[in-house]
């Protein structure tokens, strides 16, 4: 091979590698690059748009980290194949009096290109034409010249390697559907909604009701337990995952490896709260129950605090925020953490003025401070 790399076109023992340079020989040999100069500059022009958008697909089915994954797919289908599709419908309203060619009055390899170009556009990606009445009704023309019809009909369905390398790609990328299915209360599944809330993520806040639906629902959950989170059709049981899981996808599981861990660190600590107020909540002996009440107020939940208050004191960026320079699943994790000792014990953060300052700038976060003021109210 030339190049180390396919396609490769051989002519009488002679071999030409790189695609466009393949597709604009054959374009010359039969007549398709233009009748002039200007023409041909103008077919160089369509194939170069057209191109741009492989550069892309590359990018898209390389990288590996999802939210960078997504910001390319975001890029390609609300900037990039606009903007080349803008250019081609101008094309076809001003050229030869808009007769339906790209470039001159006869058929060209713009116009291939583009039919090229927008299968792999419609078919990847689910792009629409709705918006671009002239792209579509040259694609419909393109289709329908008989020996163009006559390819389309016979080549293989499924082989093309864009399907192979990108469509996996588009899939991690396109638009889930999450369910979010607990009890009408916060309890387990706050956090995950506050992060659903804090990076504005639709899903379905899916709240049932213990007596009359539970029973049928617990032998359909993983564990037999609420919370779940349903991902397109796929459960997760276990609120720590799901909240993790959640940030994850929002991207607010920190930039590191490193600052995940410290993420984390807090988020188990503010669990260990959640776990004394769970034992005391759940207790049926009052007596049992007022020494748990007094073991979470007198020691666990002071220990956790200064914990928290050393962590926001030891953040080297200095924003307030747990970890990092901006919101992270331990912000939120701190947030929901302290609302029932707060509400149910009269936990006071006066001794703990970095923690006050934090809970109130949380609180302030548009995203959020709409979700506190929208929420359910529920007892508990
Ligand atoms: N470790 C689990 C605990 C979940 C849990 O205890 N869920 C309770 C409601 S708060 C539940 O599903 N109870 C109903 C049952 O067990 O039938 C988690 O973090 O998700």
């Amino acid at each position: 091979m030339p190049q180390g790399s396919l396609p490769v076109l051989e002519i009488d023992g002679r071999k030409l590698s790189q695609s466009t340079a393949i597709a604009r020989y054959i374009g010359r040999q039969c007549g398709l690059m233009g009748k002039t100069g200007w023409e041909q500059a103008q077919i160089d022009c369509v194939l170069d748009t057209c191109a741009e958008i492989t550069i892309q697909y590359q990018a898209l089915a390389q990288e590996q980290d999802i939210i960078r994954k997504k910001n390319i797919f975001k890029n390609i289908l609300e900037n990039i194949v606009p903007a080349n599709l803008d250019y081609c419908e101008r094309l076809l309203s001003t050229n030869n009096g808009g007769k339906g060619h790209l470039v001159g009055a006869s058929l060209s390899l713009a116009d291939l290109a583009l039919y090229d170009y927008m299968d792999i556009i419609i078919h990847t990606f689910g792009f629409k034409l709705v918006n671009y009445p002239k792209v579509a009704a040259h694609r419909r023309k393109i289709a329908e010249i008989p020996r163009v019809a006559e390819y389309l009909k016979k080549r293989p369905q499924h082989d093309e390697v864009v399907d192979v390398v990108i469509a996996p790609a588009v899939e991690k990328c396109k638009k889930k559907h999450y369910k979010l299915t607990y009890f009408n209360f916060r309890g387990f599944a706050e956090l995950a909604r506050m992060v659903f809330a804090a990076s504005g993520t639709e899903y379905e806040d899916c709240r049932v009701d213990r007596e009359t639906e539970w029973p049928k629902l617990k032998p359909k959950t993983p564990q037999g337990q609420l919370p779940v989170l349903e991902v397109n059709g796929e459960v997760i049981a276990q609120s720590g995952a799901i909240a993790r899981f959640l940030a994850k996808e929002a991207g607010m599981m920190g930039e590191t490896n490193w600052e995940q861990g410290q993420i984390e660190m807090a988020t188990d600590v503010m669990g260990d709260i959640f776990a004394a107020f769970a034992s005391w909540f759940r207790e049926k002996d009052e007596t049992l129950k007022e020494e748990k009440r007094k073991k979470t107020v007198e020691e666990t939940i002071p220990t956790v605090l200064s914990m928290i208050e050393k962590m926001l004191t030891n953040n080297p960026t200095g924003q307030g925020f747990m970890v990092g320079s901006s919101l992270t699943l331990a912000d939120l994790a701190l947030y929901d953490g302290l609302q029932y000792p707060i509400d149910m014990f009269n936990v006071s953060l006066d001794n703990h003025p970095k923690i006050a300052a934090h809970r109130k700038m949380i609180a302030e976060i548009p995203n959020i401070a709409g979700w506190l003021k929208q929420r359910p109210v529920t007892e508990f």
